[in-house]
């Protein structure tokens, strides 16, 4: 190659969306091979567009996770569903995740007709996820791609227990890709900066802890994140868990402090598995009244 020549490079960007709980996010960090987004067993547990970045050769797919779609209560839900329509724009291919356990409900028929919404060049797979826990996967398949004849591929995988069709997903999504630059460089696995993915990794904790209302009460900043200066000595984590109410505060701590003990536990075990390093977790549990309705709160947190 002479000077001023440029290899040729593919590249895209790929949304995954649809309704809350059905495996977006699990489907992601399948999909690169690396924890980036969260995963609990509740609904609505990512709340902005997290990018995931995949690279291969002369080729960059860049994953767009999305907040489950769902009717919004709060300020929080209002950025929550315009992080779905946003990740929507400019995107080459996407992606409507359901789970195949259950056939359609209201909320997969509101992300359906989102779907129909864009531009119909945009091609859509409908990929029909849980198939290892789906008693009728075919006939719920076939009811979802009802809601979307003109999709461009039907498939069911599991994201959680069946990595191989994850991966044969991804190389056919490599082979879709326009010619492009890359958006990322090829090292990068995602657009969140460390303290963010951390905190998720912690509110992910605390989600899993947490009952009733309080998994979507809490925030987490990550305030500090120092690194050691010795290799035996442990990496800091300074971070505040927000909640809304002093009651809530109390609940978060538990009796004698047990709670948070358990939720800094549970994440810190994460962060050292993904870190290899050992962390000295400092988790403080601050209130910040109605942070989901303070625009300021969310501004604070990167909700915006
Ligand atoms: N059995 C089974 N469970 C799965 C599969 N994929 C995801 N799950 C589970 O489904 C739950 C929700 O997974 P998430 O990846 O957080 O779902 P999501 O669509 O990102 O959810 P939101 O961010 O809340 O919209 C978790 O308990 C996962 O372990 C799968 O293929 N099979
Ligand atoms: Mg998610």
């Amino acid at each position: 190659m002479t000077e001023g020549e440029h290899k040729a490079t593919y590249s895209g960007f790929i949304a995954l969306l649809g309704k809350p709980n059905v495996g977006k996010s699990t489907l992601l960090n399948t999909l690169l091979g690396v924890k980036v987004a969260p995963i609990t067993p509740k609904p609505q547990t990512t709340r902005r567009g997290v990018r995931g970045i995949y690279t291969q050769d002369d080729r960059q797919l860049v994953f767009v996770d999305t907040p489950g779609l769902h009717r919004a209560k709060d300020a929080l839900g209002d950025y929550m569903n315009r992080e779905v329509r946003n990740a929507l724009i400019d995107v080459d291919i996407a992606l409507w995740v359901v789970d195949l356990r259950r056939p359609p409900s209201d909320e997969d028929k509101g992300v359906a007709r989102l779907l129909k919404g864009i531009d119909p060049a945009t091609p859509i797979y409908l990929i029909g996820n849980k198939v290892d826990a789906a008693k009728y996967p075919d006939e719920a398949l076939r009811l979802y791609h009802e809601l979307l004849p003109n999709a461009a591929k039907v498939l069911s995988l599991s994201a959680l227990n069946d990595p191989e069709a994850v991966y044969a997903l991804r190389d056919e999504l490599l082979q879709q890709l326009p010619a492009g630059p890359f958006f990322f460089p090829s090292n990068i696995r995602s657009d969140q900066s460390r303290e963010t993915w951390a905190a998720e990794l912690i509110r992910e904790s605390a989600m899993i802890h947490l009952r009733q209302e309080l998994p979507y009460a809490v925030a987490v900043q990550v305030l500090e994140w120092r690194d050691p200066a010795e290799p035996s000595e442990p990496l800091y984590l300074q971070a505040e868990l927000w909640v809304e109410k002093p009651n809530h505060r109390m609940i978060v701590l538990g009796k004698g402090g047990a709670m948070i003990k358990e939720i800094g536990r549970t994440a810190r075990k994460q962060l050292e598995v993904f870190l290899s390093q050992r962390i000295y977790l400092d988790l403080e549990v601050v209130v910040r009244r109605d942070w989901r309705e303070d625009p300021e709160a969310l501004r604070e947190l990167g909700y915006e």
